[in-house]
């Protein structure tokens, strides 16, 4: 095979950064660009090409960078640049040959960067650390499998276990994978959703129900206007931008609402037009608000006060009374005291004018059909849960749910997130799913609540887990206080890690470790009964198949669905009641159980033959029936926080660059905010650099502060002046998280706090 590894690291020095102006557009032919070129390079002229024209096609497989929907009418080519990344990544035919873990030491790996990390190739062949050892050593799966169940078997509790699930495992696999876990006892299963949209499924539970989307993909082109909240989807979703591009030619406004300017937001060209490729592009947002951080709560109290006086004006003109009387609940109450809202406490936190409020309330109010999206920028605040519950009382006084065009929109990160949670990778599944579970299979699953990820590291770090397992993901360098993580995994027995490429996950072990390689989305998938295909849940709540098109690139690998069953089947063999076999010899039949088990999958085999697989039933949005305790949507009363700033100190956030997948770095530069070489950059606000005497380009070790008391802190980071709200900074993630406190989790879905952090910054001299 053609391409090798890197053998040199990339050094990552913040005196090295290039820091050129942010663009004020994305994506385009550069962007294309950029897409096909290392593709090409790496994997050769057919397989890239194979691969790129059938990704998120019918028949094809589905991209892994994000949960964005497709639409009905695919282009040829159904992809971004960052999709592309992600595919050249994982399909790359550079491999990590044996002689790799005899060369290279447990501790001579950890010097090196995530990007050295993912560069060495795929993983291919199961490796074991023994206790006692600095080395990795090829294993067999048949040993490997044994020697998990000896562990499992010989724990005090199934709860000194813990099995992780990142957001790209398929539904298929994350079904029998959570089964194993509640058959051997346990409901431990944290997830990468614990760190992500948390806090939009404790909200959006409370107040509809569930805590999914209440839009279809065809509802961007019916909306009046579309509200992009804490999201940055030139890099994160840049297939958004098409779906935005059109509801504007459609007449739709639309305005954001961030705490930085982002490129992607401002203008986008499309690459699949001439006027993308020639032209100006579309310019995106009518109104641009640089918000305070955490601020977005008070920004739509502020609204909704706004929509009731209205209606004090002119009543039975403005609210959607027929909505409201027939569908929810609360409004008297929440009345009462958002009309007692402090204007003055508005404007400090949401560091808004009451123009820019006003202009936004007028365009809400002149608006029949309302979207509001988000992502992280409002998951990922302490007050996280009463954000979203104000994002949900503006959108229902207008009956802007259930309705075309209209609705909730939170955005999901990893391409099967969602699919996992309605698979029951959940630590507090409802007693509803785990009766089903009981009855199709004959057991009794556990019902007191698991560990999810905050819990499972504080878990660890008490030795209270022996077995940790991943299935996917990076979780060490995922989560926050990475050195209190670190500590943690150091502390576990045994530490098994099922994965596609090396990272720090693998390497923070201290007893026993276990890498266990698998096939990735793009590889065809070859079992007894052929050729098998998985199944996704994208961010609209469509359920479609996903195959792999392309040779595995070894023939020792896996499936994730065979990993699972091996270790069941060297736990239990194969005369309980569970047939685990079978589930690997055809993918169909686990899909039969699932169609008993999750309401909503009837027929599942047949339907996800369909050309377009199929929908989700969901009653807010389907019918404005609320599945809530009382049967209606709830307006709620949320007491907001207001994140203080001390003097001299700045609210950091840490986001992503545009050359990463979470902890998957491609390179060091981030080109829409104009910065290259470099990825230790902390984005300050020319006035907040003046205020503290910090030069523009001047290098800063960054200390977080926290009631702990702990001095937290990351050094030599190059502070740049950049067009962000007063006294709200930015770095990226996962270089940042040894800044954010494992105890600052948003209150309700314990979700890391990691866009709220307070810090201060110390000139390093020299
Ligand atoms: N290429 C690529 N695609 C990805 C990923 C990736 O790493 N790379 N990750 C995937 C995953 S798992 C996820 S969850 C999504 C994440 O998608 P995003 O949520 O877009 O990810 P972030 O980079 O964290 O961006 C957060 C945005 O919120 C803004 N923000 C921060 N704080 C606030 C605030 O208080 N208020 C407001 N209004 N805005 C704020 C930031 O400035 C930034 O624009 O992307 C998915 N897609
Ligand atoms: N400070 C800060 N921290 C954050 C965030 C933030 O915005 N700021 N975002 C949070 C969010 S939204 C998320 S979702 C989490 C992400 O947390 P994770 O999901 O745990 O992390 P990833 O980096 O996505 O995982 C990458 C690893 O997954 C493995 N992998 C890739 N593809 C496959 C596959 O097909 N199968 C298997 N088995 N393994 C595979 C590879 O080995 C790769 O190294 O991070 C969170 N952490
Ligand atoms: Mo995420």
């Amino acid at each position: 095979m053609a391409a090798k590894a890197p053998i040199q690291d990339i050094d990552d020095d913040a005196r090295d950064m290039e820091v050129g102006p942010p663009k004020d557009w994305a994506a385009g032919v550069p962007g294309v660009l950029h897409s096909m070129v290392p593709g090409i390079r790496e994997m050769g002229a057919r397989r890239a090409l194979t691969l790129l024209t059938d990704m998120n096609q019918k028949d094809g497989f589905d991209c892994m960078s994000c949960a964005w929907a497709d639409p009905d009418h695919r282009k040829t080519f159904e992809f971004c640049e960052n999709g592309a990344k992600a595919v050249t990544w994982e399909a790359t035919p550079v491999t990590i040959p044996t002689a790799f873990w005899a060369q290279n030491s447990l501790s001579s790996l950890l010097s090196k960067s995530e990007y050295w990390l993912g560069m060495q190739g795929r993983l291919i062949e199961p490796v074991y650390k023994p206790q006692g050892e600095d080395h990795y050593r090829p294993i067999s799966w048949d040993d490997a499998f044994t020697l998990i169940a000896d562990r499992l078997r010989a724990l005090d509790s199934p709860d000194e276990a813990t099995f992780y699930t990142s957001g790209r495992t398929a539904n298929e696999t994350a079904f029998i994978y959570q089964l194993m876990a509640r058959t051997l006892g346990t409901n431990n299963l944290p997830d990468c959703s614990n760190m992500c949209h948390e806090s939009t499924g404790t909200a959006l539970g409370e107040v509809i129900g569930i805590g999914k989307s209440t839009i279809s993909y065809d509802d961007f082109g019916k909306a009046d206007l579309i509200i992009v909240m804490g999201q940055n989807p030139g890099t994160n979703h840049p297939r958004m931008l098409t779906a935005l591009e059109e509801a504007k030619d459609n007449g739709a406004k639309i305005v954001a609402v961030n705490t930085l300017h982002e490129a992607g937001l401002t203008r986008y060209k499309n690459p699949q037009r001439v006027r993308g490729i020639i032209g100006r592009g579309t310019g995106l947002a009518d109104q641009y608000l640089l918000i305070r951080a955490g601020g977005d709560g008070w920004l739509m109290k502020a609204l909704s006060k706004r929509v009731l006086e209205a209606e004090d004006a002119a009543p039975g003109t403005v609210l959607d009374h027929a909505f409201l009387d027939e569908h929810c609940q609360g409004l008297e109450e929440s009345h009462e005291h958002v009309r007692s809202l402090d204007e003055d406490m508005v404007l400090r936190a949401t560091g808004l004018s009451r123009a820019e409020i006003d202009e936004l309330a007028d365009r809400y109010l002149h608006s029949e059909r309302v979207i509001i999206t988000w992502a992280m920028g409002l998951t990922q605040h302490r007050d996280a849960v009463r954000i979203l519950k104000e994002v949900m009382n503006l959108l229902l006084l207008r009956g802007n749910i259930g309705k075309p065009g209209a609705g909730a929109s939170p955005i999901r990160g990893h391409s099967n997130v969602q699919g996992d949670r309605t698979m029951g990778i959940w630590e507090q599944m409802p007693e509803s799913f785990l009766s089903a579970l009981d009855r199709e299979f004959g057991i009794t699953v556990p019902r007191e609540h698991g560990y999810d990820v905050v819990k499972s590291v504080q878990a660890m770090r008490e030795g209270r887990t022996k077995v940790w397992m991943a299935m996917g993901g990076n979780m060490v360098s995922a989560v926050s206080d990475t050195h209190a993580a670190e500590e943690g995994f150091r502390n576990v027995g045994l530490n098994v890690q099922v994965s596609t490429k090396l990272n720090r996950s693998h390497l923070t072990v201290v007893d026993e470790a276990i890498i266990l390689p698998v096939l990735g989305r793009t590889e065809i998938d070859r079992q007894a009964a052929g050729e098998q295909s998985l199944s996704v849940e994208d961010s609209v709540c469509a359920i479609h198949a996903t195959r792999g098109k392309v040779d595995p690139v070894s023939d020792q690998l896996k499936s994730e669905v065979s990993v699972v069953v091996g270790i069941a089947r060297a736990l239990w063999g194969d005369d309980g009641p569970i047939d685990w076999a079978g589930f690997e010899k055809d993918y169909d039949r686990i899909r039969d159980h699932i169609e008993h088990v999750v309401p909503g999958f009837d027929d599942f085999n047949a339907r996800l033959r369909e050309e377009h697989g199929f929908i989700l039933p969901h009653g807010p949005r389907d019918s404005r029936t609320f599945p809530t305790a009382t049967g209606r949507a709830m307006i709620t009363v949320n007491e907001l926080e207001y994140l203080e700033r001390p003097p001299c100190r700045l609210l950091l956030q840490s986001m992503r660059a545009h050359d990463q997948f979470n902890t998957t770095i491609y390179g060091l530069d981030d080109r829409y905010r104009g910065i290259r070489k470099s990825r230790r950059v902390i984005f300050v606000n020319p006035d907040d650099l003046r205020e503290l005497g910090i030069a523009d380009g001047q290098i800063v070790d960054v200390h977080s502060e926290y009631e702990d008391g702990v001095d937290r802190v990351v050094h030599e980071f190059k502070a740049v002046s950049y067009p962000t709200s007063r006294g709200c900074a930015a770095t990226y993630f996962p270089e940042g998280n040894p800044l954010v406190p494992l105890g600052l989790t948003a209150l309700g879905s314990n979700t890391p706090a990691s866009k709220g952090v307070v810090v201060r910054l110390e000139p390093v001299t020299g």
